[in-house]
């Protein structure tokens, strides 16, 4: 067996190698995303000088700083059922899984003729993938015949995948030559863009029913990645510098605004915010630093700093052919720890060529192709998950009410928009006193040192006295809503209603058929590891007795 190990290659370390490759696919097919990272390191790179100023002894190297920035989430959507089953083997190979069932038929006024899953690692979900599937039953029947006439006629997994998807399968894994292969599939075939389509008439006839999303999926040669969206440790700094770089606002905005931003990053910045957003760091490195406090002086420098930095040459994005920047972040309001912030530079307008089968080919253009970024917040319960929904409803109707309010005045649109989460704590130890967010809970040394003389049971006083730690689980997935805005936003089209007599229903039984096995369900995963650490924490503390008894 200690051979077979030696041969294999660890699907996790090419799954890295995957995104990378990803990656380095997307800049050199977007100048636009490879510059957005450079703005975001430069972002990250802020945040970090901050945070080593709050907290003497705190650092992070070039690596690590690296390993956070590499974490990735990208989107791909698929034609045909058997594609999709392809793509859900391909993913095993990465030791990606299918988790969740995302019913985009069924989102309100944005919904669109699509299912989803995202593919990860149930284990270490530093990458995942928001995989769609067009349901063509969605349409009338002479739409839905023209679809699946295109579609039958493609072949974007190549023999070769095939073979070695079959090949890991029938081993239990593959050697690193193989693996590169099969990366390689991915990289120069299967998510790449290529600029070609076909069919003209569909396409058009498609975006003028409502159904640009359609047409983006089957009138194309490869399920193209659409976007690729790295990590940042502070939304509002990526935001504000991000605009300021596309020629959007003025020095002094971004003055103005990037210091208010890292201003309420120092009272942000508790241990739990550390934890969150540094995985290289744990309760005993954070017990280690000392607290400093950090100057309005110490602040400005570090903006003079990104300022500088913004103005040189490289960071003119406005010189680049672009969209323009999002005008505000999807998801919760800034202060609200939990679930994702998401924010992107919208879709570019780019050239593609139709080919018909009679040789001519016709020049135009398609949108689709955008720059997401996220900040990755607390894991929701159900109970975190149905208050931020009901939240969510009421900032994102106060925003619609006066749509050009955060253009006008930013301070006063935050607090607008702020307002109706004010029911959600800021910090975890309120978060998880009230059951909205998942934990992992261990013991402290002071607890186990104290076993047999504890006079506490509950796990909030537990960590309260010091006995037991704990960190926030962070959240792994998506959201089926700030997914549905993303589409409509790059698409720049609202959703549309199914042309089909009767509007088909979509079960995760029947989708599940199509991934060939079931679909992990995330909340009973954070579930899982919730309950299991405050038991063991319990058994730890040897209380486990006193509070099952
Ligand atoms: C899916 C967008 C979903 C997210 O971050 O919610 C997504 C798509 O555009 O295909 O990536
Ligand atoms: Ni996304």
């Amino acid at each position: 067996m200690a051979d077979r190990d030696a041969y294999f290659a660890d699907p996790i370390e090419m799954q890295n190698i995957l995104f990378g490759e990803l990656s380095n696919m997307f800049a050199k097919e977007v100048p636009m995303y490879d510059r957005s990272l450079a703005v975001n390191h430069v972002c990250n790179t802020t945040v970090c000088d901050l945070v080593s100023r709050l907290y003497v002894g705190f650092t992070l190297s070039p690596q690590q700083l690296k390993a956070t920035s590499g974490e990735r989430h990208g989107a791909i959507r698929i034609g045909r059922p058997d594609e999709y089953r392809w793509i859900t083997r391909y993913f095993s190979a990465f030791a990606m899984h299918p988790h969740n069932f995302y019913d985009m038929t069924s989102v309100g006024y944005k919904s669109k003729p699509v299912i989803a899953t995202a593919f990860r690692s149930s284990v270490k979900p530093e990458h995942r993938m928001f995989t769609s599937l067009l349901v063509t039953d969605f349409f009338d029947a002479a739409t839905r015949a023209r679809v699946e006439a295109l579609l039958c006629t493609r072949e974007v997994i190549s023999p070769n995948a095939k073979t070695l998807i079959e090949k890991n399968e029938r081993q239990g894994g593959l050697n690193p030559q193989d693996f590169h292969s099969l990366v390689r599939e991915g990289v120069d075939r299967i998510f790449k863009w290529t600029g070609r389509a076909r069919d003209h008439a569909l396409y058009t006839d498609l975006c003028a029913a409502g159904f640009k999303i359609a047409a983006d999926i089957a009138c194309f040669d490869s399920h193209c990645l659409n976007h690729l969206t790295p990590n940042t440790f502070c939304m509002d700094l990526y935001t504000v510098s991000m605009k300021f770089c596309l020629g959007e606002i003025d020095e002094t905005a971004l003055r103005a605004r990037a210091t208010s931003t890292l201003i309420r990053l120092c009272a942000a910045a508790d241990n739990d915010w550390l934890l969150l957003h540094f995985r290289h760091l744990d309760h005993a490195r954070i017990e280690s630093f000392t607290r400093a406090t950090v100057s309005q002086v110490d602040i400005a420098h570090l903006v003079d700093a990104l300022l500088e930095t913004f103005k040189s040459p490289e960071f003119a994005l406005s010189n680049l052919k672009h969209a323009g920047f999002k005008e505000f972040t999807e998801g919760p309001s800034q202060d609200t720890p939990i679930l994702l912030r998401q924010d992107a530079y919208k879709a570019l307008t780019e050239p593609v060529q139709f080919h018909s089968a009679n040789g001519s080919v016709i020049h135009a253009t398609h949108t689709a192709r955008f720059g997401e970024i996220e900040e990755r917040g607390y894991a929701t319960t159900p109970k975190g998950r149905e208050l931020y929904d009901r939240c969510l409803e009421q900032a994102d109707a106060a925003r619609d009410e006066d749509s050009s309010l955060a253009k006008r005045d930013f301070a006063a649109f935050e607090a607008l928009y702020s307002k109706p989460f004010a029911p959600i704590p800021k910090r975890l130890p309120e978060l998880l006193q009230q059951g909205l967010v998942y934990g992992h809970y261990s013991a402290t040394e002071k607890g186990i040192a104290a076993r047999g003389g504890i006079d506490a049971s509950d796990i909030h006083q537990l960590v309260r006295l010091g006995f037991a730690q704990v960190q926030g689980l962070r959240y792994e997935d998506f959201l089926p809503v700030s997914a549905a805005g993303i589409f409509a936003s790059n698409l720049n089209q609202m959703g549309a209603k199914s042309t089909a007599a009767v509007k088909p229903v979509y079960t995760r039984a029947m989708f599940e058929e199509i991934l060939g096995k079931p679909a992990i369900d995330s909340d009973a995963q954070y579930r899982k590891e919730h309950d299991e650490s405050i038991a063991k924490t319990l058994a730890q503390l040897g209380l486990l007795e006193r509070v099952t008894a």
